[in-house]
């Protein structure tokens, strides 16, 4: 597929391949109107009062944006077109949002996480949405909440947007990875990165470094020999970035490499970490695995995580292969 090429045209090419299903595409065209919709909403929201805080806290206990809320209702109402979604996943709602009473074999289960980030809106550093679909692999008799713990393995459709100084807008549905930018002015995505690769090696690493008296032995060690540059182990000097948004740190990882983490560690511990498996970790693990880069959670890979609950949280290491494989292997080390 050459470059320039619009959404819809691609989407409609993967379908004729057989590479994914009607239903699909149209799951996936709704998505990338709720991005569309999201993106305005971000980029006027100074005129329409809305960058402000919600006077309410979701399940996580974080006080919500109005655009944290607005954007779980914009996410809702669009996945809700299509009639093969069974089920809805939200980080902004405590409860499955079950959409049908008997869901079948082959429908679909979407995961979303609507304003990644949220916390950079009032000051105007890019924020995204991120989200997941699993497909059922058996009726359902009723609809109790387990039936959403699918393993990462298991998903057939990820991607994220990112709201940036463009929008961007990043799928895989198990064929690689390939990237959209939205044109102002006719509102299409348009194919912008073509079959999105992750190099194996990198020189840059993102962690928020005001937790390091928290981190674990061998996130201490791999962050000090990185600064400890070209006399250091590593024999190479590394740059670190942190943006405090997942979104902004995974898509820079695709464009030029890197190695991205939030470890679970002495602050985080009660809840598993910081970061939630199945409308963050997961979907991003997929993104980048299909791109050539690995993701774990230093005790193994991201995707094979059974889940057991709906708002889980796991530690997060994804990025250039051969810097997760170098982390994964100082936790053996360290066994
Ligand atoms: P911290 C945003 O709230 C988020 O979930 C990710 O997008 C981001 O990487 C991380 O949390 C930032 O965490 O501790 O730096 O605020």
């Amino acid at each position: 597929m050459t470059a320039h090429h619009t959404l819809r045209q691609f989407l409609l090419s993967e379908e004729k391949q057989g590479k994914m299903s009607s239903d699909m595409v149209l799951l996936i065209e709704d998505i990338a109107t709720s991005c569309r919709i999201i993106a305005h909403k971000i980029r006027n929201g100074a005129f329409m009062d809305i960058l402000g805080t919600a006077d309410t806290s979701n399940v996580q206990g974080e006080t919500q944006k109005q655009l944290d809320v607005i954007a779980d209702e914009v996410f809702q109402e669009h996945c809700a077109n299509c009639s093969r979604v069974a089920a809805l996943v939200s980080e902004e709602i405590d409860e499955v949002i079950w959409l049908k009473d008997k869901p079948k074999a082959g429908d679909y289960l979407v995961y979303y996480d609507p304003l990644d980030g949220s916390s950079n809106l009032n000051v105007n550093i890019s924020v995204g949405s991120i989200f997941s679909v699993v497909e059922l692999e058996e009726d359902l008799v009723d609809v109790a909440d387990a039936a959403v713990l699918i393993k990462g393995a298991k998903q057939i459709c990820a991607g994220y947007a990112l709201y940036g100084p463009s929008t961007s807008l990043i799928l895989t549905t198990g064929h690689g990875v390939n990237g959209f930018t939205h044109k102002i002015g006719n509102g299409e995505f348009l194919m912008t990165f073509p079959d999105m690769k992750v190099g194996p090696a990198t020189q840059e690493f993102a962690i928020n470094a005001s937790r390091a008296r928290k981190w674990d032995p061998v996130i201490k060690r791999y962050v000090e020999e990185c600064l400890d540059g070209t006399d250091g182990p590593r024999g190479k000097s590394f740059n670190m970035r942190w943006v405090a948004s997942m979104v902004a740190e995974i898509h820079r990882i695709l464009i030029r490499g890197g190695l991205f983490m939030y470890p679970m560690d002495s602050g985080n511990a009660k809840t598993g970490g910081k970061l939630r498996l199945l409308y963050e970790a997961n979907p991003m693990g997929f993104i980048i695995e299909q791109a050539g880069g690995k993701a774990s959670t230093g005790q193994g890979r991201i995707l094979d995580v059974q889940p057991t609950g709906h708002h889980q949280r796991v530690s997060v290491l994804i990025g250039s292969a051969e810097e997760v494989d170098l982390i994964d292997s100082y936790y053996r080390d360290a066994q």
